[in-house]
């Protein structure tokens, strides 16, 4: 079996250590891993497979060593920039960032979904939003047993999204501390506005949602809104999700198909108050889905609540297991 040289951009961020996290827990066939980061974190120590590893300053030069795959994350503007250097010295990029994520020439990849799209990689693959993720890994089962006609995302999503900046805000500001990372404060409030707001008067954070939603599914056509929210959580994102099918549909055998997917954890006893929330969510890879419910104000309608680590699988288990798949494929 090939053994991969592996390149970690971004590692001292939020996403970054994690990245490491799961790949100890993934155990890729790999011959090396080199981590990188910016100026400012380069020469910094971090412990990874039980050794301290010196994080290197990415350079225009640090893909001439030839890696097999680099993970990026370490923002827009870096995958903008190195994402293209890395993929022409024949380096696969999976990139964490919005930077490549709707260029026709880039799949936009979530296993459990579009697995096959990763064959048709040109040198970058986009791994999607952390929301964008966990909605389509519930929906994908149900787009293919029902058609659907229109999806209403609502999200409520955590601070660790934001990355360390985020994180401190609810923390300092549950002291009484001023924000830094967000417009207002987080502590103890709920703020409409992820991302930058856009001309139709949608934000950033929500498009990603519509658009990476119809290209994963490909369907240029579905119908989606989304209003999406931060809120005073640490880690997790939790999502209300609202689907109008075409055709009509059984809520236990719905119930059944959501068991028997891929990656998809079914917590819906409210007899016994069970259902998904962000504390159970975290430090696991699965969406859990629960509040299943018949919307009696439609035809045929259903309401979902799902909720993620949107650190690893909304961002760094996600990529990690692009990359898996990646290596598979490679072997088979
Ligand atoms: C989530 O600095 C940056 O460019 C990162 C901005 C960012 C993004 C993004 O647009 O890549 C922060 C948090 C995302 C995302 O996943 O879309």
């Amino acid at each position: 079996m090939k053994k991969y040289k592996i390149a970690v951009v971004g590692a001292t961020g939020m996403v970054g250590r994690t990245f490491l996290k799961v790949l100890e827990e993934y155990k890729l066939p790999a011959e090396s891993y080199v981590l990188f980061s910016s100026a400012k974190s380069a020469g910094s120590t971090l412990k990874f497979m039980g050794e301290d590893y010196t994080v290197r300053e990415l350079t225009e030069t640090s893909f001439d060593e030839g890696f097999d795959i680099a993970l990026f994350s370490a923002g827009g503007s870096t995958s903008e920039k190195f994402a293209p250097i890395a993929a022409a010295k024949g380096c696969l990029v999976i990139d964490n960032s919005s930077a490549w994520r709707m260029d026709p020439n880039v799949p936009l990849v979530v296993p459990e979904v579009n697995p096959e799209k990763i064959k048709e990689h040109k040198g970058i693959i986009a791994n999607p939003n952390c929301s964008t993720i966990q909605a389509v890994v519930a929906i994908k089962p149900l787009y293919d047993h029902y058609g659907i006609k229109r999806i209403v995302y609502s999200t409520y999503q955590a601070v660790s999204g934001a990355g360390r900046g985020g994180w401190d805000d609810l923390e300092n500001g549950m002291k009484g501390e001023a924000p830094k990372k967000f417009v207002y404060p987080i502590a103890g409030n709920c703020i409409p506005h992820i991302d930058v707001f856009m001309p139709n008067g949608y934000t950033k954070e929500e498009m990603k949602m519509i658009q990476e939603t119809r290209k994963i599914l490909g369907d240029d056509s579905l119908k989606i809104t989304a209003t999406t929210v931060r809120v005073p959580v640490f880690n997790g994102h939790s999502e209300s999700i609202n689907i109008e099918f075409e055709k009509d549909f059984d809520i236990e055998e719905l119930k059944d198909i959501l068991k028997n997917s891929p990656g998809i954890v079914v917590e819906d006893d409210v007899a016994n108050n069970v259902y998904p929330m962000p504390i159970h969510a975290a430090g696991h890879d699965e969406t859990f889905v629960g509040r299943i419910r018949r919307d009696e104000s439609v035809e045929s309608g259903v309401n979902l609540w799902v909720v993620a680590d949107n650190i690893r699988k909304g961002a760094a288990s996600n990529a990690v297991q692009i990359a898996r798949q990646f290596i598979s494929y490679n072997e088979a």
